[in-house]
């Protein structure tokens, strides 16, 4: 299937609602989600739990808010959250948890594959937690897989880890899992089994699940009763919210097994991208829908670069150090990951 008129490798954000969603969308039960009587919206939470093997999901209007709220139901004000330095958490949203919840960012530096260094970890951990001078760490929060860190997927052996590190501090672990359906598929796991090793975990139904609008937090009974409060008060009690559940009862569904397509399209990508001169590209660490590349060619800086591939209707964007990053879901069939490969190669002839 194609969608678009260009490619649209930007986000997999872009991806639009199926035929199948707006259909649904259109005959949803609807009811007050504020009054808890939206039944779309119970069935979806119902669902969201059931796969994530937790006790309790709620439907959250965004990735931002569902990450906000649950930093803010885990900890207290005036403590801290340990975060890696190039996580979405602590790039790109805008430093709700401070702004909202009193809470101190402590980044930690991410390695090359997402993975936040145990070692590192333990130094944002007071030696003395009775000492007033510190802030004491209220969660630690993973990306799964890892944006800017090229669609990474941790390991399960790195989550035992950190499960472990996480007892011995007693100090809730929280996913960011943004696209953890890529990284389930890619595992050939079930998404309970990597959701197992936190307290709580937010997905996007809005990514490559193509919902229009939306994300879910799941966790135990009380804490997703925290975030409902939080969610009312950040104003994302949204009232006749079935409407837009039932297209994320679809992603759910019937989005998640394609995504395998989206990967041996990115693979494809990277591979090509990595024969062509005058670009950086390591396919071998494709393990999702995301691919980084470089352009090293001299005449070129990534702006031109990526201006220059926008006129010939290949939309890519640089996502933090000068990488560009082109992202494949379900708009974006094989043969037009040839095309982009062909306008690159022609770019840079
Ligand atoms: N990421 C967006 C941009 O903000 C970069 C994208 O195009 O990838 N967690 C992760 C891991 C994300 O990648 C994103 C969005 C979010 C959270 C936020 O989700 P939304 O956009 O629904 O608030």
């Amino acid at each position: 299937m194609s969608y678009f008129s260009k490619i649209e490798l930007r986000s997999d954000t872009f991806t639009l609602p199926t035929r199948e969603m707006l259909e649904a969308m259109a005959q949803a039960e609807l009811g007050d989600d504020v009054y808890g009587e939206d039944l779309t919206v119970k069935k979806l939470e119902l669902k969201a739990a059931e796969m994530l093997g937790k006790e309790a999901a709620i439907f959250m209007p965004s990735g931002t808010m569902a990450n906000l709220a649950s930093i803010m139901a885990h900890c207290p004000r005036g403590s801290k959250v340990l975060v890696g330095d190039e996580s979405d958490i602590y790039i790109y949203e805008a430093a709700g948890a401070s702004v909202c919840g009193g809470i101190m960012y402590e980044p930690i530096r991410t390695q090359a594959d997402g993975r936040l260094d145990l070692d590192d970890l333990q130094k944002a951990i007071p030696r003395d937690p009775e000492d007033p001078q510190f802030a004491l760490p209220g969660l630690l929060c993973l990306e799964n897989p890892h944006n800017r860190m090229g669609g990474r997927i941790l390991p399960i052996s790195y989550l035992e880890d950190i499960r472990a590190f996480a007892n011995e501090h007693q100090i809730p672990v929280h996913l960011d899992g943004a696209r953890i359906w890529n990284a389930s598929v890619a595992m050939g796991i079930p998404a309970a089994a990597i959701a197992d090793y936190a307290e709580s975990l937010q997905f996007c139904l809005s990514k490559g699940l193509s919902a229009p609008i939306g994300s879910m937090v799941v966790g135990s009974e009380v804490f997703i009763r925290k975030v409902h409060r939080i969610r009312k008060m950040l104003g994302g009690g949204m009232r006749q919210a079935g409407i837009v559940a039932a297209a994320g009862l679809i992603s759910l569904n019937k989005m998640v097994s394609r995504l395998a397509e989206d990967h041996s399209n990115a693979k494809r990508l990277a591979e090509g991208l990595s024969s062509i001169p005058g670009i950086a590209c390591e396919p071998q660490s494709v393990e999702t829908n995301i691919v980084f590349f470089r352009v090293t060619d001299p005449r070129f800086t990534w702006e031109s670069f990526v201006q220059k591939l926008h006129q010939k209707g290949v939309h890519v964007d640089e996502l933090g150090h000068g990488r560009i990053r082109a992202v494949t879901h379900v708009g974006v069939n094989s043969q037009q990951i040839e095309e982009a490969l062909y306008h690159i190669r022609d770019t840079l002839a």
